[in-house]
């Protein structure tokens, strides 16, 4: 039996309203090989029905945070403020940065201060994204709007003939779904579940039931399940096929025509829409749950590109690798309070696992089959991007071949996934069901 908790999606009863485009941060200082950049959490508000007003928390601004951009090879330096009353961290979701700029938990930021941060981009292209990862607290902030994008560029993604006007062929999709009470607030501790919490609506960016007008032929969404804890199924009103040309971590090799995207907690995706076939005026809708997650207005439309590139990225098959291996097996199981991995709950002081920088390392993750206790867990790994190997034995679909730091694990599900930690520090991994985590379903990996 499958248990889960549902909070069934509900239409918001508001017009289409536009949507919100996060703003792409200013840099404060760039020079030819570095940037420099201020974060800033901070209390806001924001109306996102027309007439009220919600309290909310932001990074440089009312509710969620800018898209912030960065190029591969570049040093990027960020100046994190903390202007919250209570503690924050800022983890940098994706990104493969040293353990004491990646914002676990174990490196909180007191209110009213703030810390310098630096690292070298070395990764691809890629959307990432960046939220607060405090000790017990990490729910809660989400919940209250605390998340942002990051763009990793290179030289590819430059030149790829994909869509990537912003706002204008190439739009980010932050997906959440949150509860507005009586008074239009979120309250945490009302909606609070110990197995995730969950809302009635969709928002995105921000926006409660948006639309875009499509001018162009070719439509890229780069979508960030933002959610506390819901597992997405995404569909095309019209039940035509998307395209996914991008995952966690990089581009896939070839682009992926699927007529569902199933996405959970933490996990993206970019997916690209061929508009082809629809007439100016007509509407076409990405759903989940059978509520609206954008609509998309058929305007008068130019052509951006007459086909997709055949291939994107060159991404070799994922083999086992042979020689100085490393192996480790954790086993996610429990629900609510009971969460475990391998047995055991979260100690702050103990270190699980012990790794070696530059060991090819294959870990096995099995979200163990309890009948009763059965949940989907989507596993992150901090500080790295992995391949899957296999899936219960078999290889990967094709659009979970490239670079990823968070799968979705359903129950009995046992994936083999392998990398290597490129720099030092303390990592967490963790279910990205943000009250699972914060029950003790983590654990801490030293790479030396
Ligand atoms: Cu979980």
């Amino acid at each position: 039996m499958m248990s889960e908790p549902n909070v069934d999606l509900e239409d918001p009863g508001t017009p289409l309203k536009e949507l919100n485009l996060p703003p792409i941060l200013k840099p404060d200082k760039k020079t030819k090989s570095d940037v420099y950049y201020t974060v800033t959490a901070q209390k806001g508000q924001m109306s996102f029905k027309d007439g009220t007003t919600t309290n909310t928390l932001g990074y440089n601004g009312n509710y969620l945070g800018p898209v912030i951009k960065m190029t591969r090879g570049q040093k990027v330096h960020i100046k994190e403020v903390n202007d919250l009353d209570s503690e924050t961290t800022f983890h940098w979701h994706g990104a493969i940065i040293p353990g004491k700029a990646d914002g676990g938990p174990h490196d909180p930021l007191k209110p009213h201060s703030s810390r310098n941060i630096s690292f070298t981009v070395e990764q691809p292209a890629a959307t990432l994204w960046f939220h607060p990862h405090p000790s017990g607290k990490t729910g809660e902030q989400v919940y209250e709007g605390l998340a942002g994008l990051i763009y990793i560029n290179d030289k590819q993604s430059k030149k790829i003939a994909l869509p990537k006007k912003y706002g204008v062929d190439d739009f980010p999709l932050v997906v959440q779904d949150r509860t507005f009470d009586n008074d239009d607030q979120f309250n945490y501790q009302a909606d609070y579940n110990a197995d995730g919490t969950q809302g009635q609506n969709i928002l995105v960016n921000g926006t409660l039931n948006p639309y875009i007008n499509v001018t162009t032929r070719f439509v890229r969404l780069r979508i960030l399940d933002g959610s506390n804890a819901r597992n997405f199924t995404f569909k095309l009103s019209n039940g035509q096929k998307m395209y996914q040309v991008a995952g966690d971590g990089s581009f896939l090799d070839k682009p992926v025509a699927m007529s569902k995207l199933k996405l959970s907690a933490a996990q993206r995706a970019e997916i690209v829409i061929d508009t082809n076939d629809l007439k100016d005026g007509e509407t076409l809708k990405l759903t989940a749950g059978g509520q609206n997650v954008l609509t998309m207005k058929m305007g008068e439309r130019t052509e951006n590109y007459s086909k997709l590139p055949k291939n994107l990225k060159h991404m070799k098959a994922a083999k086992t690798p042979t020689g100085d291996v490393a192996k480790q097996k954790l086993v996610l199981s429990g629900m609510s309070k009971m969460v475990r991995i391998n047995g055991k709950q979260f100690n702050p002081d103990r270190i699980d696992i012990h790794s070696k920088v530059g060991q090819q390392q294959v870990w096995t993750i099995e979200n163990k089959n309890e009948m009763m206790m059965n949940m989907i867990h989507p596993f992150h790994l901090h500080g790295v991007q992995f391949r899957v190997l296999s899936i219960n034995g078999k290889k990967p679909p094709m659009n979970l071949r490239g670079n990823l730091d968070t799968i979705r694990l359903n129950p009995g599900d046992v994936y083999k996934i392998t990398f290597k930690f490129e720099k030092r520090g303390l990592y967490r991994y963790h279910c990205h069901i943000l009250e699972h985590e914060e029950n003790g379903m983590m654990g801490q990996v030293l790479a030396e």
